[in-house]
């Protein structure tokens, strides 16, 4: 299945010219309030979100799965379902692969697919979490930080093949998640645990191209649940610090604890330089993994709001940005619409946050113009924005609207049948 331009441009022309009141209302609101227009533009057709390979398949807990149908069974439907989301909001132009579920038989065939999508392979990602069938160690008891030496060094080992896949995809990091750690008191020597860890990352990033990076999830539970290895962002600074500069922490926004204050842990990192990459979703109890910006809408605005800040004030990389949700009710294609959708807003509402009135209240401790200031900007309905931005870079104005109108779910299912279970959790 493929979206033409033609498509997009008729679905557009019915909304043209009211988004163009919207967008004239808000812009003069804007440009008033001496917001650069035109930054803000370029800042928002460059921002792109990378997409999991395994985030196109219809997810499950585990009680079950109930598949909507059109999934894709191959990496290169899994980079054709990517390049109709892109196609729609311009925004989801990278991809994230993981290793070894998406080896790719032919890489240039699947580099030439991804270019003509308009598509890079961002962060790949390891897999020391589920035993492969031939394995002749297991993962049972832990990985890279495993007691046994022949079993830490079969996870070492296949981290060092997912970096050379990668880069025979152009990808740029390695991301590091994993499930290591204890479900029981005394199951494991934490000392030895974070030991075995840390010598091997080392030999992982001595694997490393000295262009690449090694980002390092942290999760405060499951699938282990007494203790994990790399538990908290502390942990993780620890070991990104200790391996030196190719090396940094990777924050999702479901692994902490309820109540965590994700935006400060965000400008922290940022402050040490240190933070290389992000995995959005949203969450009520745990690593919920649902829709972004279904549930905290504002605490996502307050952690964009560090993001910018970030961005603009320190010397922090650019942090590799990745949806990581599952989908278990909705059309995964439709879910991950949402979730860029709710990710621009959140980073357009930060863009137009007011930071020198900001920093002027905060040296006058003037606390409740702080909020006032914060909430004007949360307040503001930027949908006109976004919108606009997409109708100029030719992609939909309404790209769920789209994907509904185009019929792109009932094609998918004529095309792959509605029986096909994509790889992936
Ligand atoms: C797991 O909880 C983490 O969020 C991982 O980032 C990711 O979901 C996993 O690597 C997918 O396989
Ligand atoms: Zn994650
Ligand atoms: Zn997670």
């Amino acid at each position: 299945m493929k979206i033409t331009s033609d498509q997009i441009n008729d679905l557009n022309n019915k909304h043209a010219s009211r988004l163009n009141e919207e967008y004239d209302q808000l812009a003069n609101r804007l440009v008033s309030r001496n917001i650069d227009l035109n930054d803000l533009d370029d800042k928002l057709s460059t921002f792109q979100i990378a997409i999991p390979s395994w985030a196109l398949g219809t997810g499950g807990t585990r009680f079950g799965r109930f598949s909507g149908g059109g999934e894709p069974g191959s990496l290169e439907e899994k980079i054709n379902d990517i390049g109709l989301l892109h196609k729609l909001n311009n925004s989801s132009g990278f991809i994230s692969l993981h290793i070894p579920w998406d080896i790719p038989e032919n890489y240039d065939h699947i580099n030439q697919l991804a270019a003509d999508l308009h598509l890079k392979f961002d962060s790949v990602n390891s897999n020391t979490f589920q035993d492969q069938p031939d394995s002749i160690h297991s993962y049972k008891f832990g990985s890279l930080d495993h007691h046994d030496n022949d079993t830490r060094q079969l996870a070492v080992d296949h981290n060092k093949e997912v970096i050379d896949h990668g880069e025979r995809l152009g990808a740029k990091s390695l991301t590091v998640w994993l499930a290591d750690g204890a479900s029981f008191p005394g199951q494991k020597n934490f000392r030895k645990a974070f030991q075995n860890l840390s010598l091997s990352l080392q030999e992982i990033y001595n694997h490393l191209p000295e262009d690449w990076k090694l980002l390092i999830e942290y999760k405060p539970y499951e699938p282990n649940f007494y203790s994990m290895t790399i538990p908290d962002w502390g942990t993780s600074h620890l070991l990104a610090q200790q391996l030196g500069k190719k090396a940094y922490s990777l924050v999702d926004l479901g692994h902490h604890l309820p109540n965590t204050n994700i935006e400060q842990i965000v400008a922290i990192l940022m402050h040490q330089n240190k933070l290389g990459g992000f995995h959005f979703n949203d969450s009520k109890y745990g690593d919920d993994d649902l829709t972004v910006g279904s549930l905290k809408p504002y605490q996502l605005f307050l952690i964009f709001n560090e993001l910018v800040e970030g961005i603009t004030n320190t010397d922090n990389i650019t942090p590799a940005w990745m949806i990581d949700a599952s989908h278990n009710l909705k059309d995964p294609l439709e879910d991950l619409i949402q979730s860029v959708e709710a990710i621009l807003i959140a980073y357009c509402r930060a863009l137009i946050i007011d930071q020198n009135a900001l920093a002027y209240a905060q040296q006058n401790n003037d606390v409740a113009g702080c909020q006032e200031i914060l909430q004007d900007a949360f307040m503001t309905d930027v949908r006109p924005l976004i919108a606009k931005n997409r109708l100029n870079n030719h992609a939909s104005v309404n790209p769920l609207e789209a994907y509904r109108n185009l019929n792109v779910r009932e094609t998918l299912i004529k095309e792959r049948g509605s029986k096909q279970i994509s790889s992936g959790l």
